[in-house]
């Protein structure tokens, strides 16, 4: 619990670096989240199993699933202006969010991506004309929402997706609304890079 919450501090600290456009920092603040995503997957193992029994009830996450897809979409077109307001529609979706109903459970997986999330939803807002950072910030956004839907549940049927090139060569994942192939990480200029890992229901 403890070191997911620094994790998150130190996401934060790198991303602000990244905001700096200085080349170095970047690059090694992009390492620096990487380790960090790897080391939040291992974390999410965890939380999945132990929450998915009581979870899927009740409260919807349908706004914020239904924005982080706008977003996602956005990016898939190259559309930074539509990245941008659709990321500042879910730092805001977030931000209004219920938490009064929430199962134990719910409430624990939210509360661990709740100021995560929200700081990369306001830095894709807040960077309409620099793609390639609000892909950066994209990358550990796709973290959280898939911890929220494995514990919520979609709403609808979703995708894992799984792009080995991003990043060179890194990869990255997206969550999707379609089996069709649209990456959002390369956009236009290899849209049909990506290879579904799981089925989230
Ligand atoms: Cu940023």
């Amino acid at each position: 619990m403890m070191k997911k919450i620094i994790f998150g501090l130190a996401i934060a600290a790198t991303t602000l670096a990244a905001c700096n456009s200085n080349s170095n920092k970047s690059t090694e603040s992009q390492n620096r989240s990487k380790d960090t995503q790897a080391k939040s997957q291992t974390d999410n193992a965890t939380i999945t199993t132990s929450s998915v029994a009581d979870a899927k009830n009740t409260i919807s996450i349908k706004e914020i699933v239904s924005t982080y897809l706008q977003l996602k979409n956005a990016l898939t077109r190259d559309n930074t202006t539509d990245a941008a307001t659709a990321g500042t529609t879910l730092e805001a979706a977030f931000k209004n969010f219920d938490k009064t109903a929430l199962t134990a459970a719910q409430k624990k997986t939210f509360e661990d991506v709740e100021d995560d999330a929200r700081e990369h939803a306001e830095h894709i807002g807040k960077n309409g004309g620099n793609i390639v950072h609000q892909r950066e910030h994209f990358v550990i956004l796709s973290n959280d929402i898939y911890d929220l839907v494995k514990t919520f549940g979609g709403g609808q049927v979703l995708y894992k997706v799984f792009c080995p090139m991003y990043n060179n060569g890194k990869g990255a994942f997206w969550i999707s609304e379609t089996k069709e192939i649209k990456n959002p990480y390369l956009g236009k200029a290899m849209p049909t890079c990506g290879e579904i890992k799981e089925e989230l229901k």
